[in-house]
């Protein structure tokens, strides 16, 4: 049967935003298009990085009549200041993430609110963290595992442990250019301190700090994240769901689930699902209750339940615009405060429920490990009293959705691997049938897209020209967080999209069943993408800055992204941004990002604001290597 499959074109998207605008100009909401209007033009200063307010002799700005602060810093020292606070800041964001969810799996029990959902991935993490595993009951070996884990943030000595996974090569450049990561906590004092006034002016060594503080995130933090968070969630797996507005339906209760710490939101999609509540649901007149994911919140519910997912970062207020939301339930990171005010303009409730993100306006209902479920269970019932309060003349929902395939993490793509009809046994569980089909150019290639989407560029067009250009050019995508998000909304997820695709990964999407761009999960989950490339680069035996596998980030915004993408060149695969980082003040520092780490590292940024010329320039990039390698 030909397919029906049609991609959702950026015109389609902006039809649906504008008319979103029309419900926020009707109920006289602001959205964040009137405070870009406001804010524009934004301050040059804070644009090029050369604004400094670390003490409080300034804030000092530099110009060319006054090219140095109070205490005698230049622009460079300032630019490289602020830039490594930035890794600072995201560094923390998910290595505090990942601490929460030890909290939550120590206290993990049997009877408890969570247990262990994976025992095979405990117990191999057990074994490889040194934690006795033989005869012991798998919780202990889980509150153990848990303390070893929690200590990787402040031990006194040594290195983060999951560094050991790297390639060889790696660990000693790493211990060669002194940028191995010791705990996390201690990475990230040492930043706040050496940028502290009177300390670092030196943009080389704040740049190498910034690396190592990164890799503190990457091969620390955020791996802890993921690998903590599939013990207790279990590891995703496949599903087919659906994305974008549509997804919110008319008849139902509907209940947003928005942050990223699963701990809060699994426990809302369960509850959700409770028959009593159900049934609760059904005596008020609705058809059911409807749990629905936005950020990377929607990636973790998606990978795991299938949850359908409602948008990305930007889409956060044109959720609530749609009228029909009954409670947005919300937990860390990427939340507008905006959106406090906004559910005021409709019946919708506004949840807070971590000490991590107060927001004033909001319900705050802190969440704990101990009463989890109970606190689910009952604000889901409030969300269905809520249901009878909503004003049907507010309520506009665009019909837009596509299918999606999501829940690709590493494991999924080395059992999909397998089912390559051509497999040799001795392939299995390896990467070596991806490689043979980079080798013989049926892929020529695979890029890691990830990120936010960002007011700065048309929201959403550089990740969807970039990602359709790159797969129509034989380009594998595996996609993380907001960017998994614009190609669910895309269709880009659905497997029927191999249409777009070039001959040779139509014809891998055709072998292996797979849509075009794999859907790795949320953005703490970038770690799952470092140990892809370090699989591919050990069965290679290669050195991973020989393999044609790079980083993108088309639209990023949030200072976690600043810390990825410092940490995926200190891996040593070249990351190409959308988006300049804040340091074009400083040419110093301009040099450092783009070329200077690669000194270090070995990669570096490549930035084009336009993507036409950015998906140049990453197709280039992955001939040249190809080249290299004599392929
Ligand atoms: Fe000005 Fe130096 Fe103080 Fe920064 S640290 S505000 S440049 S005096
Ligand atoms: S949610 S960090 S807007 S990807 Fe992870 Fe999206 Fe960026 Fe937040």
């Amino acid at each position: 049967m030909a397919s029906t499959f049609k991609p959702t074109t950026i015109e389609e998207m902006e039809t649906d935003n504008a008319r979103l605008r029309e419900t926020a100009c009707a109920v006289c909401a602001e959205t964040y298009e009137d405070r870009v209007k406001a804010q524009t033009p934004h301050c040059k200063f804070g644009e090029e990085g050369i604004c400094c307010k670390n003490c409080s002799m300034g804030p000092c700005r530099i110009t060319p009549k006054a090219p140095r602060g109070i205490c005698g810093a230049d622009a460079h020292a300032i630019a490289a200041r602020n830039y490594v606070r930035s890794i600072a800041a995201g560094t923390s964001s998910h290595s505090d993430h990942a601490r929460e969810i030890l909290h939550v799996l120590k206290s993990s029990s049997p009877d408890g609110n969570y247990q262990v959902r994976d025992e095979v991935k405990l117990i191999k993490l057990a074994t490889e963290w040194g934690v006795k595993t033989e005869g012991r009951d798998i919780y202990d070996i889980a509150h153990d595992v848990a303390d070893v884990g929690l200590l990787e943030f402040g031990k006194p000595d040594g290195f983060q442990l999951f560094t050991r996974r790297a390639t060889e090569e790696r660990q000693k450049l790493w211990e060669k250019e002194g940028i191995q990561p010791r705990a996390i906590d201690r990475e990230v004092v040492t930043a706040m301190h050496m940028t502290h006034m009177g300390n670092s002016s030196d943009a080389e060594a704040l740049v190498r700090q910034g690396l190592r503080m990164s890799l503190a995130n990457g091969w620390g933090g955020s791996m802890i994240g993921t690998e903590i968070t599939d013990i207790l969630f279990g590891t995703p797996t496949v599903w087919t769901t659906e994305g974008n507005l549509g997804v919110l339906e008319e008849d139902y209760v509907n209940v947003v689930v928005h942050g990223h710490d699963p701990a809060f939101s699994e426990m809302l999609v369960t509850a959700c699902e409770d028959r009593e509540l159900v049934e609760y649901a059904r005596s008020k007149g609705a058809k059911g209750i409807n749990v629905v994911g936005l950020c990377c919140t929607a990636n973790e519910v998606a990978m795991r339940h299938g949850v359908r997912m409602a948008g990305n970062f930007l889409q956060q207020e044109n959720v609530v615009l749609t009228g029909a939301v009954e409670m947005m339930c919300v937990d860390i990171q990427c939340i507008f405060p905006a959106l406090a005010t906004l559910t005021q303009c409709f019946h919708t409730k506004f949840i807070t429920s971590s000490p991590i993100a107060r927001i004033p306006g909001s319900e705050y209902v802190e969440f704990h490990p101990e009463t989890a479920f109970q606190q689910a269970k009952d604000l889901v019932r409030a969300a269905i009293d809520n249901y009878q309060n909503r004003d049907q003349s507010k309520v506009y929902i665009p019909s837009t959705k596509q299918t999606a395939t999501v829940g690709y993490p590493t494991e999924q793509i080395i059992s999909h691997l397998d089912n390559v009809t051509n497999s040799h046994i001795e392939e299995l569980g390896t990467y070596k049938p991806v490689i043979d089909a980079i080798r013989a150019g049926v892929l020529r290639g695979a890029v890691a897209i990830v990120g936010c989407n960002n007011p700065r560029v048309r929201p959403d067009y550089s990740h969807m020209e970039i990602m359709k250009e790159l797969i129509a050019n034989d380009i594998l995508i595996v996609a993380t967080g907001c960017a998994a998000q614009m190609a669910t909304k895309a269709g880009l997820l659905n497997k029927e999209s191999k249409i777009l695709c070039g001959d040779g990964l139509k014809r891998v999407c055709e072998l292996v069943d797979i849509p075009p761009v794999l859907h790795m999960g949320a953005c703490v989950d970038i770690s799952r993408m470092m140990l892809l490339a370090t699989g591919i680069a050990k069965d290679w035996g290669v050195d991973i800055t020989e393999i044609p596998v790079v980083g993108c980030a088309p639209e990023w915004m949030s200072e976690k992204a600043v810390s990825i993408a410092n940490y995926v060149v200190s891996t040593g695969l070249d990351v190409y941004l959308g988006i300049e980082p804040q340091v074009t003040g400083s040419s110093q520092m301009m040099e450092l990002i783009t070329e200077g780490t690669r000194k270090i590292t070995g990669a570096g940024y490549i930035i084009n604001k336009d993507p036409h010329e950015l998906v140049k320039s990453i197709i280039e990039g992955i001939e040249a290597k190809r080249t290299a390698l004599g392929i």
